[in-house]
């Protein structure tokens, strides 16, 4: 197949571009507490800057959780069996995809889905030509609402949905319990569920990750602005607004925020939105989860932990979990010096 005919399957986003959300957006802009969805973040542009924040040596997670799944990909391509459909959500940079479709057995198929569809077809594009057995189909979708699949080929193995980087932690606790429930029903009866979860750290740690001395952290965050200006008819005036990061060690989360630097009315789609000097908009919260409460979490989505991986400095996660007991004990493998070798269901 060439590469012109890979083409982008609507899972439940129609338009490219965040006009369809105008109500929800300026809800959230209006609300007491102003707030933006995350989700907005991935723009061609902003995806670009989140790959770039990948590689910051601030930001751990992402190469923690590389190192963690090239370590284990083995036990990972055994515990997934042959010719799985791997349905990876929040599909970015597909370094991690492309490591899985090489050492899995046979796989059959790959699906990711993702809101930024440009993005998403130039990465499926680039993974197609060295995968040519496996059948590639890119979601354009939402998935943090309910979206549908693409009918999958014939003679599958499981279905192991894979959600790497940790975006599970954008969701609030409530809410990844619902995605958790949503993905166990859909990869039953004999899923799997292949997820990266930050862990809480010393809160120095957090801090740099999400104010890098570089400012792409920031740069990403204000981008989120420029997107208002360019999709919404906006006139934020990047000047005046500033890129903070907090962690909450009571809640377990960092919270990302811009600052207004000035009193200032700005107008969005017409409407006048008014800020207070350092007033903010949140724009994203990134839980963290130590695997205890993870497991918890999933154990109530319905789904049973099989495997747990940490890097021996403890800064990330890794979890299998399956829709159904395949062995009566969650294995933790390079798990820190303080923390229990074996935990029994
Ligand atoms: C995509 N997500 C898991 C990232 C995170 O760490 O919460 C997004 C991010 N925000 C700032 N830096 C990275």
């Amino acid at each position: 197949m060439s590469a012109e005919a890979l083409s982008i399957a609507t899972g439940n986003a129609t338009l490219p571009g965040i006009a369809a959300d105008r109500e929800a957006i300026l809800r959230g802009l209006r609300a007491p507490q102003k707030r933006l969805s995350p989700k907005y973040f991935y723009d061609k542009r902003g995806s670009e800057l989140f790959d770039r924040i990948c590689s910051l040596p601030e930001y751990y997670p992402t190469r923690t959780e590389l190192t963690l799944l090239t370590d284990h990909v083995d036990e990972i391509a055994t515990l997934a069996g042959e010719r799985a459909a791997v349905i990876e959500l929040g599909a970015g940079s597909n370094v991690k995809a492309r490591l899985l479709l090489d050492r899995l057995h046979a796989p059959a198929a790959y699906l990711p889905v993702d809101i930024s569809g440009e993005y998403l077809l130039e990465q499926a594009r680039s993974l197609r030509g060295d995968f040519p057995g496996v059948h590639m189909q890119p979601v354009f979708a939402d998935f943090t609402r309910a979206f549908r699949l693409p009918k999958l080929p014939a003679a599958l193995g499981r279905k192991l949905v894979f959600f790497p980087g940790s975006t599970i932690g954008n969701l609030s606790r409530h809410r990844a319990l619902r995605l958790l429930e949503t993905i166990a029903v859909a990869a039953k009866p004999s899923g799997a569920l292949l997820v990266g979860v930050d862990v809480p750290k010393d809160p120095a740690i957090l801090h740099a990750a999400y104010n890098d001395a570089e400012g792409v952290t920031a740069e990403f965050n204000l981008n989120l602005l420029t997107r208002l200006n360019r999709e919404l008819d906006a006139e934020f005036d990047l000047r005046r607004f500033e890129h903070e990061a907090v962690y909450d060690d009571e809640r377990r989360r960092i919270e990302m925020r811009l600052v207004s630097t000035t009193r200032q009315s700005v107008s969005v789609a017409g409407m006048r939105i008014d800020f207070a000097p350092r007033e903010h908009i949140i724009t994203e919260h990134s839980h963290k989860y130590a695997p205890e409460e993870f497991h918890a979490l999933a154990r109530r989505a319905g789904f049973v932990p099989e495997r747990t991986w940490i890097d021996a400095g403890g800064l990330f996660s890794i979890h299998y979990l399956t829709t159904r007991r395949e062995c009566a004990e969650v294995r933790y493998v390079s798990r820190p010096a303080s923390h229990n070798a074996t935990l029994r269901t």
